[in-house]
Order: structure tokens, then C-alpha cells, then sequence
């Protein structure tokens, strides 16, 4: 089939990753034919920087998506409108004169919070003859799962060439621990109990990390911080795939973080109104579902940036607990996650 994937880009990078990564896995796992059309070409392509060259995918600017159909190009069998962007009206218009109407979905955020099981795969009626559908990620199996591919499983990889310098930085017997984080993140006392636990630490700074947190000029004896460039979307998930502990954000690290099978802090985007804890709440419950209390307890202080004095001599059995969790997604996911979730329900 062929699919056109709009990708409007709000903010950060997590729209231009997501939608990367489903593109990559229709076109590979999936051999589908993929358009993607983006409003900041800048920015995903800084994410596709050494796995752009997949024939069966065409990265083109949002306004050629009017331009071109104008010019006999064969119209899409599906539209992607990612994180429920809206479509470019003269694109719209030019699928409602089309001979053949495609199916369109409203790819939505991803969340674990129960209600989006009644709302998955629901039609979305339109006024002008389109059909139109919700497809919600998510971790339970009615849902539209998780993009999962290419599996983390990076434990046997080389070390890639955007990290080989800061690899040879890296001391013996130091942990690595690697930080992508929201400005509001209280990152710089955290990482200063941190240096108090008694154990040598190699910090990792995602690209804009230090500028954003004023972390420059800091130095604790016991920590090593590593301020990487933007590296690409496989390098950093091969990153968080060799750190012992991670923090991520958004969406798209957030489950890379789960299935490097590590234990992490979900720095999660900030809503008006704390929507954003009951999210983070939801997907607690289901991640400790099979934890001792106590573990329980120590990860939900974690998450609320309790100091890592505190949860640190439990770390052994988070990372069992996130080691299980892993497992547990891939065995849920067995059907291809997302991407095969999405070319099943099309057709
Ligand atoms: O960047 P994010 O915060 O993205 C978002 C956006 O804010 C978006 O509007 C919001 O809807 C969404 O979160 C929930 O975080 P995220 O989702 O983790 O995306 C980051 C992507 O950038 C991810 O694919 C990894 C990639 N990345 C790299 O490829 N190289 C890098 O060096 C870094 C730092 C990130």
C-alpha cells in the first residue's frame, strides 16, 4: 500500500522520531511505500542522519503534498495524520476529488491509561465522505501497541562511530548514566546527591542538556559529565541501551528507555492542570503491577526525583523489575507492535 505520514512538529524532536520510526518500520518490516511529509525537514533529518537511504520511503516537504498530487502522482491508500495534526486543506481537497479514497487515521499520543481502550480503532465521522480513524498506542493488548522496531537489542552491537570518542572517555569501573531532560527537571541536585553516593559516575548529557540545565560550570568529584552532540535516532538508542540508568522524556525515548530494559525516570511532558501525572500514574501502575511494595514505593520516589541516595541500594531489583518489563513487552507485542497493528487494521 501506499501511505502518506504527516509529521507537524510541535516542539523537541519527539514528533520527527516517532514518526521516523514508524516510516523505517512500514518500509522494512512492513515493505510498505511510504510518503512523509514534515514541516521541518531541518530537524527530522537530523534524526535519519545514517539510516536515510530506504528506497521505499520519500522525506518531502508538508507543501508538496498539494503540489504533487496535482501531477498525476498516485494517490495514497492510507493517511497518517501523527499526533493528530491537521491536514494542508489543498492536499484535503485534492483526496476528495480522487477516484479512490483512502483511510485516514488519527495517529494519537501514547498513553496507559485505561479509557484509550474504548476509543481505539473507533471511527471518527466526517462531513465530506473520508473515513476517518483513532489509533491509539499503548501498552495493553486492544490498543494500538507500541512502535517497537528495530528491537532493542543493542547489547551485542558495536559501538557506533557518533559515540566511539565519548566511549574512550568512559572510566572502567564507573557506572554510565545518561540524562535527556525537560528544563524544569530539578537535574542539578539530583546530580549532586547523587555524587554523594560513594560510587564513581560517567554522565552522559544529551545534545542541549548542559546549556539547558546551566550545568557547564559544575563539577562534583565523583561525577564525569559527557556532553554528546545530537547523535542519530539508532546511536541513541544504542546509548540508552549501554547505561545503566537512564532519564528520558517525551515518548519516543520513553520506550526506548523501557526496552533497553534498564531502570529510568520518565521525565514526562508537562500539561496544564498535572495532566500529566495521572498519565504518569497510569503507566506506574501497569510497569509496577508485579513489584514488592517496597520496590514500589522506592520507584515511585524515583519518578517524583526523590534523591538516588534513597533508591540507589534497590537498583539490583529495579533493574530485574525493568528487565521483566522488557520481556513483557516484547512478548505482548509479538504480533509487530504498531506498525503491524496499523497495516492489519488498514487492511
Ligand atoms: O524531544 P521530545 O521531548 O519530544 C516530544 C515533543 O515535545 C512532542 O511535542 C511531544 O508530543 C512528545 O515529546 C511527547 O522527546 P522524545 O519523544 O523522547 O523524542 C526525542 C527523539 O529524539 C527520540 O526519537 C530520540 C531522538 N534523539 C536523537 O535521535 N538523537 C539525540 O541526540 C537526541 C537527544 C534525541
Amino acid at each position: 500500500m501506499r501511505w502518506d505520514i504527516f509529521c507537524q512538529i510541535v516542539d523537541n524532536y519527539g514528533d520527527a522520531g516517532v514518526c521516523w520510526r514508524l516510516a523505517r518500520s512500514l518500509a522494512i518490516q512492513h515493505e510498505q511505500n511510504i510518503r512523509l511529509f514534515c514541516d521541518d525537514l531541518h530537524t527530522l533529518k537530523l534524526l535519519m542522519m545514517g539510516s536515510s537511504d530506504i528506497p521505499a520511503i520519500e522525506v518531502l516537504p508538508w507543501e508538496s503534498s498539494y503540489a504533487n498530487s496535482r501531477h498525476g502522482v498516485q494517490p495514497p491508500d492510507v493517511v497518517i495524520q501523527a499526533f493528530s495534526c491537521e491536514l494542508p486543506e489543498r492536499y484535503l481537497n485534492n483526496l476528495l476529488i480522487a477516484p479512490q479514497k483512502p483511510i485516514l487515521i488519527h495517529l494519537e499520543y501514547l498513553s496507559a491509561e485505561p479509557w484509550i481502550l474504548d476509543f481505539h480503532g473507533k471511527p471518527s465521522p466526517q462531513n465530506n465522505g473520508l473515513q476517518k480513524y483513532f489509533f491509539f498506542p499503548g501498552f495493553q493488548n486492544n490498543t494500538g501497541g507500541l512502535l517497537l522496531d528495530p528491537i532493542a537489542n543493542q547489547g551485542s552491537l558495536p559501538c557506533p562511530s557518533s559515540l566511539l570518542t565519548t566511549w574512550k572517555q568512559c572510566r572502567h569501573d564507573a557506572k554510565k548514566i545518561s540524562i535527556f531532560s525537560y528544563p524544569g527537571a530539578p537535574i542539578k541536585e539530583w546530580l549532586a546527591q547523587l555524587n554523594q553516593i560513594g560510587l564513581e559516575f560517567d554522565v552522559f548529557l544529551a545534545f542541549g542538556n548542559a546549556q539547558l540545565l546551566n550545568l557547564q560550570k559544575q563539577h562534583w568529584p565523583k561525577l564525569q559529565l559527557i556532553s554528546l552532540p545530537f547523535i542519530p535516532q539508532d546511536d541513541f538508542d544504542y546509548l540508552l541501551s549501554q547505561c545503566d540508568f537512564n532519564i528520558v522524556r517525551g515518548e519516543d525515548s520513553f520506550i526506548r528507555a523501557q526496552l533497553a530494559g534498564k531502570p529510568f525516570i520518565w521525565n514526562i511532558y508537562p500539561q496544564e492542570d498535572g495532566i500529566h501525572l495521572v498519565k504518569l500514574n497510569a503507566f506506574l501502575d501497569l510497569y509496577l503491577a508485579g513489584a514488592s511494595p517496597e520496590l514500589r514505593a522506592e520507584v515511585n520516589d524515583a519518578m517524583a526525583w526523590a534523591s538516588p541516595k534513597q533508591w540507589w541500594p534497590r537498583l539490583a531489583q529495579w533493574h530485574a523489575l525493568a528487565s521483566d518489563w522488557r520481556s513483557h513487552l516484547i512478548k505482548n507485542q509479538a504480533d509487530g507492535g504498531l506498525a503491524a497493528r496499523l497495516v492489519q487494521f488498514v487492511s
